[in-house]
């Protein structure tokens, strides 16, 4: 009997089988979960409902994260086929491709700060709040994906960097907002994964190899390894933790210099 056996999951942001929500979709799924999922719009919904009839998802919805009514709607439909709700995953970031090129200060822009802030960070206590209603036991959790971007600059990561220290804040906040109702609400900082998010940064092959010669792991991570924490974050093995990010990431945030970058001469 898996962990999470007897749980309901709402899973948002699975665009293809490369998505991070792909990795923790199957790893809820593998516990025992019964998922359901969303699309941003009817372009993605077709692969979506795919996708849920591959992981005996119970329902596929429509949801963009930037329209108030789509995220009350989405709850509406869920509760007229779950009567509670055990966990809620987002899994969405965006910022318009011209913010993600070149220095920060050449590239930002108001509308592109607001809409990056926006999708990235503001859609997660939207949905918090929609959804806490459904979380009734005492044992929900939220769990959100953020990257060290927030911390560090990084190149061509640009707005999003503010947008994930906005996103990370945020968790702490809603943990604070929901902790009496026993939800608690968590972060992962996964390391680089290419996906369709990350095909917008430019430099993204570069900054892997990088990557690999920094972590004390050599490598990248996987979006199976990113699913394995979620599913745990998600658990009643985790009941101690809320307000926390957790980073799944090779090690690469734990580094000053690596080895490999004193041993060139
Ligand atoms: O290296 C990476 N891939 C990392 C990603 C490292 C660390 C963190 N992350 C984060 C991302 O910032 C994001 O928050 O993980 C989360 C998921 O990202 P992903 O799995 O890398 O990206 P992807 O497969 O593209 O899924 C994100 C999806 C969107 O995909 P596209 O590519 O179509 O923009 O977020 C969804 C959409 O499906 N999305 C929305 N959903 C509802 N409403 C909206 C919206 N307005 N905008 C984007």
């Amino acid at each position: 009997m898996g962990f999470l056996t007897g749980k309901r999951a709402l899973i948002t942001g699975l665009a293809s089988n490369r998505s991070i929500a792909w990795g923790i979709a199957g790893a809820m799924k593998r516990e025992g979960a019964e998922l359901a999922l969303t699309y941003q719009n009817e372009k993605l919904k077709p692969r979506v409902e795919q996708f849920a009839t591959e992981l005996g998802a119970t329902v596929a919805l429509g949801c963009d994260v930037a329209d108030d009514d789509q995220i009350e709607q989405l709850a509406t439909d869920l509760s007229t086929r779950w009567d509670g709700l055990d966990i809620l995953v987002h899994s969405i970031a965006y910022a318009p491709r011209e913010e993600l090129d070149g220095l920060y200060l050449d590239a930002v822009t108001r509308d592109g700060f607001a809409i990056a802030h926006e999708i990235s960070s503001y859609s997660f206590a939207a949905l918090a709040r929609e959804f806490r209603g459904m979380m009734q036991d005492g044992n929900g959790a939220m769990l959100t994906l953020t990257y060290i971007g927030s911390l560090r600059s990084m190149p061509g990561y640009n707005v999003m960097g503010p947008a994930k220290a906005s996103l990370e804040a945020n968790v702490r906040y809603l943990a604070q907002s929901v902790g009496s109702q026993g939800i608690r609400v968590n972060g992962i900082s996964a390391g680089p994964i290419r996906t369709l998010a990350a095909s917008g940064i430019r430099g993204f092959k570069k900054m892997m190899t990088f990557y690999e010669h920094t972590a004390p792991l050599g490598r990248g991570v996987t979006i199976e390894e990113v699913g394995n924490a979620a599913a745990f974050l998600c658990s009643d093995l985790a009941s101690g933790i809320t307000g926390e990010i957790l980073y799944v990431d090779a090690g690469f945030q734990s580094v000053g210099i690596s080895p490999y970058f004193a041993n060139q001469d």
